[in-house]
């Protein structure tokens, strides 16, 4: 399959390999669902305390001098902004888990960024956007639902437990999604996207669900 994103050699071909093959054969699945209101752990997940590094392979050099973060399509303002004005938007603070399809789970993480809600106050979505795709640096993609994105617990970040974002980890700046499987959190995040049609984005375009609610085991579709 073709796109936007640059061939990095044979390690990540393989990963890009054996994750459609995953989707292919449905592996992980429990065929069970689970209530965020009783468990913490969704199904087919295990706990982890370390924070797993999981990318393309190409991980970014996004110095502050370079970056942008453009958010446009179908809004009323677009916003194009450097780091120095992104960070002075109004900053929170928020806690949450992250769950990984490849089935880690990470408890309590500490995240610091602009709220998806400031950002959508900003630019007024107009009526019939229904999506959103982030375009990240490495040229990675992915798709979420407005109403996805319209959540007290989605956010913008630069800082993890009270750290800038590593550049693994996709700082200076990335998306915080923890209400779905964590490949939809893009990191090097450079453009927020407002869509009216849905546009599956680079794991969707390999097998991977739309949606992806852990707690429903969206992992394929
Ligand atoms: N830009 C970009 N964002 C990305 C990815 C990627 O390859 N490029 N991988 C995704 C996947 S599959 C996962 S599981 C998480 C991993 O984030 P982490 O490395 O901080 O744990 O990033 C997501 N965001
Ligand atoms: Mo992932």
């Amino acid at each position: 399959m073709t796109d936007d994103v640059e061939s990095n050699g044979p390690i990540r071909d393989k990963l890009i390999a054996r994750k459609e093959e995953w989707a292919r054969e449905g592996r992980l699945l429990t065929g069970t669902t689970g209530d965020p209101e009783r468990d913490r752990l969704p199904p087919g997940q295990r706990l982890v305390r370390d924070w797993p590094v999981l990318d393309l392979g190409a991980e970014p050099d996004v110095t502050p001098q370079k970056f942008r973060l453009d958010v446009d399509g179908a809004v009323e303002n677009r916003l194009s902004l450097r780091l120095d004005e992104f960070m002075a938007l109004p900053q929170a603070e928020s806690i949450s888990d992250i769950h990984c399809v490849t089935q880690w789970s990470r408890y309590d993480n500490l995240w610091k960024g602009v709220a998806a809600r400031t950002i959508l106050d900003r630019v007024q979505p107009k009526p019939d956007a229904r999506h959103i795709t982030f375009h990240s640096y490495d040229g990675y993609t992915t798709n979420i639902g407005l109403d996805q994105f319209d959540q007290p617990d989605v956010f913008v970040v630069h800082e993890w437990a009270g750290k800038p974002l590593t550049r693994a980890h996709g700082g200076p700046v990335r998306m915080l999604i923890p209400r779905l499987y964590f490949w939809k959190s893009a990191k090097w995040l450079r453009r927020i996207e407002f869509t009216i049609s849905n546009r599956p984005g680079f794991w969707e375009r390999r097998g991977y669900h739309n949606n992806g609610d852990p707690w429903l085991e969206e992992r394929y579709g």
